[in-house]
């Protein structure tokens, strides 16, 4: 097989890692870039061109058009079922394997994490796969996907009729509380977290790295741009997760894939 360059950040890196007793590995949509799933950064497509994701994901957007932000949910989930999780995830679940104890923290709304072989990732922003009432809360079955992008009207809820609505945290929402705490709980007692993929714009969420770092912890920053997390980086890990992430793993432990 092929050898993996290490450069002396990841070297540095590495010997964090292997040291670690107490890890968290906190993830952003980066981490599913590769698998194809586009950040919420990027520029919407089709039917959703010329709307701003940040104005979509709010329960002021879904309020005025139900269908129109009901569609452009339905039609991610799809996306992200043809997805599959990238070496970036598979080396996650190979520092989980390798520290025992250790939490991932995820703001992603996909699956790939799981399907990785992550087990119980905390969703700080809820799931694409937990449809819910929007009045009642009560849980909705998922439906068949359209694959073309294209308005669709939310189910009515079983219970009380009202629309369903997906399981994510829109703005002005609030992060599901036991995630949120059990999250916080991790970051405070690490001694070490790697962030990956997150542009550290989104609060409460991008407060969990700083929480780790003003406790003490070392932070390691995977991201091909630079983050307002910089600062707080020991080691800023300028690369993509898919290819940077394994190539940490091998430096730590000798493996890839852990
Ligand atoms: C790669 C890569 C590769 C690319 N490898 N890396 C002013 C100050 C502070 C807070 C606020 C404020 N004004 C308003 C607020 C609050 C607001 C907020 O933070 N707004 C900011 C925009 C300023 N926050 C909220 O509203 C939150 N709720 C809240 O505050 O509630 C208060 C409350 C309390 C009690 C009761 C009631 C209310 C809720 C936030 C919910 C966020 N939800 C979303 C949508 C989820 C559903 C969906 O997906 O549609 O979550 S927004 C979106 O952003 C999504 C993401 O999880 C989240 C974070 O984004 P992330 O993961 O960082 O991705 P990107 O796209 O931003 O960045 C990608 C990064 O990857 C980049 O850095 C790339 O360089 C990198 N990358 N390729 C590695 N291959
Ligand atoms: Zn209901």
């Amino acid at each position: 097989m092929e050898s993996i360059p290490v450069d002396q950040p990841v070297r540095a890196a590495a010997e964090l890692l292997g040291r670690a007793r107490r890890v968290v590995v906190f993830t952003g949509a980066g981490m599913s870039a590769e698998s194809g799933v586009p950040t919420f950064r990027d520029a919407l497509t089709g039917l959703w061109q010329r709307y701003d994701a940040q104005a979509l994901a709010t329960p002021e957007a879904f309020r005025a058009d139900p269908a129109l932000v009901w569609g452009w949910y339905e039609w991610r989930r799809h996306a992200v079922r043809l997805a599959r999780p990238n070496p970036g995830h598979r080396a996650v679940a190979a520092i989980q394997a390798r520290v025992p104890g250790t939490v991932l923290i995820t703001q992603n709304v996909d699956d790939l994490h799981e399907r990785a072989g992550s087990p119980d990732p905390l969703h700080l922003h809820g799931s694409l796969f937990a449809p819910r009432c929007s009045a009642c809360a009560h849980p909705a079955p998922m439906q068949d996907e359209p694959a073309d992008g294209r308005r669709v009207s939310p189910p009515e809820c079983a219970r009380c009729a009202a629309p369903v609505r997906p399981g994510v945290v829109w703005f002005g929402e609030a992060l599901p509380g036991a995630a949120l705490e059990a999250a916080v709980e991790a970051a405070s007692s690490c001694d070490l977290l790697v962030t990956v993929g997150t542009s550290g714009l989104v609060y409460p969420a991008a407060e969990i790295p700083q929480v780790a770092a003003r406790l003490g912890a070392a932070v390691i920053q995977v991201n091909p741009e630079q983050t307002p997390l910089d600062p707080i980086a020991e080691v800023n890990l300028r690369g993509p997760a898919a290819t940077v992430l394994p190539a940490l793993v091998d430096a730590a432990w000798g493996d890839p894939a852990g």
